[in-house]
């Protein structure tokens, strides 16, 4: 029987590299993400290239509502078991010195980042416990492991991330749950670009001087760590690109 693979965030980046690998790799897929017309594009393409079993769920993971609504019309026949969680939705929102932070943009940060990466797990985890396995893997970042200057609360939401990552692996042990954190560093999607408010110019410079990660390699990352035999699990795996040593220190030069 074909695995499953939840994505959220799949419009996108990491999460849609991530979906086009496990496609190519015969894993039925449930994807997610706020903007529909890029969720029904992505459907077509797998399916034409891979001919992939595919439900999009369109919600925002700021909305308790909405992720409850969307996870429970997860279709059980076609898919009667979730394999793999990949908390994936995420953003930055601004970046500055943090006593002249917007409010907007801390809220936005907090709510995706963490509480959204909680409902949606809190939703999924009588899933898995019920099956007696599962994997859930959370997209934390090099700024879930150091700080760095004007990064104040994008940074704070991937520390708790972190902390929520090794405290599911602890609650979840009991249950045959693994659960993984990946750290990426600098890696050129369009986190960027969002960062800035789209900004497109301020965007580009972030990945001047340096050849930074690409989604496909944080999504072979993932496929890596999600194809291990079933008693192993990576907890925590950081990659960055050959100019970064972490949060901090970028030489950014080719
Ligand atoms: P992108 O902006 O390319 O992708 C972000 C994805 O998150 C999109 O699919 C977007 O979908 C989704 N998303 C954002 N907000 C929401 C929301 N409220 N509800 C549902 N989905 C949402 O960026 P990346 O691929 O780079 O980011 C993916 C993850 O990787 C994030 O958690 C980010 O923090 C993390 N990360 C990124 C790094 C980088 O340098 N790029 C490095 C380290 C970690 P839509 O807008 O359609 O809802
Ligand atoms: C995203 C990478 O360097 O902007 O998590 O924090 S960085």
């Amino acid at each position: 029987m074909n695995k499953t693979i939840l994505i959220t965030g799949a419009t996108s980046g990491i999460g849609k590299s991530t979906a086009n690998i496990f496609a190519q790799n015969g894993y039925k897929l449930i994807l997610t993400g706020r903007r529909k017309e890029r969720l029904e594009e992505i459907k077509a393409e797998l399916q034409t290239n891979y001919n992939t079993t595919i439900q999009l769920l369109n919600f925002d993971v700021r909305d308790l509502e909405e992720t409850r609504k969307a996870i429970s019309s997860i279709d059980r026949n076609l898919f009667p078991t979730i394999d793999i969680l990949l908390n994936n939705a995420g953003l930055a929102s601004g970046m500055g010195p943090i006593d002249d932070g917007q409010y907007d943009d801390w809220n936005v940060m907090i709510d995706t980042n963490v509480k959204g990466l909680l409902y949606v797990s809190r939703e999924i985890m009588p899933i898995l416990k019920q099956q007696g396995f599962g994997h859930i893997i959370n997209i934390s970042s090099t700024a879930g492991k150091d700080v760095y200057q004007n990064g104040n609360v994008y940074c704070a939401s991937k520390h708790a991330v972190d902390a929520l990552t090794k405290s599911m692996r602890i609650d979840l042990l009991p249950y045959g749950i693994k659960v993984t954190s990946i750290n990426p560093g600098a890696c050129e999607t369009e986190f960027s670009l969002v960062r800035f408010k789209g900004d497109q110019e301020k965007a580009k410079a972030v990945y001047d001087g340096f050849t930074p990660l690409t989604p496909n390699d944080v999504a072979d990352a993932v496929y890596y760590t999600a194809t291990l035999p079933k008693h192993v699990c990576v907890n925590d795996l950081t990659l960055t690109c050959l100019t970064q040593a972490n949060a901090n220190y970028n030489i950014k030069k080719n």
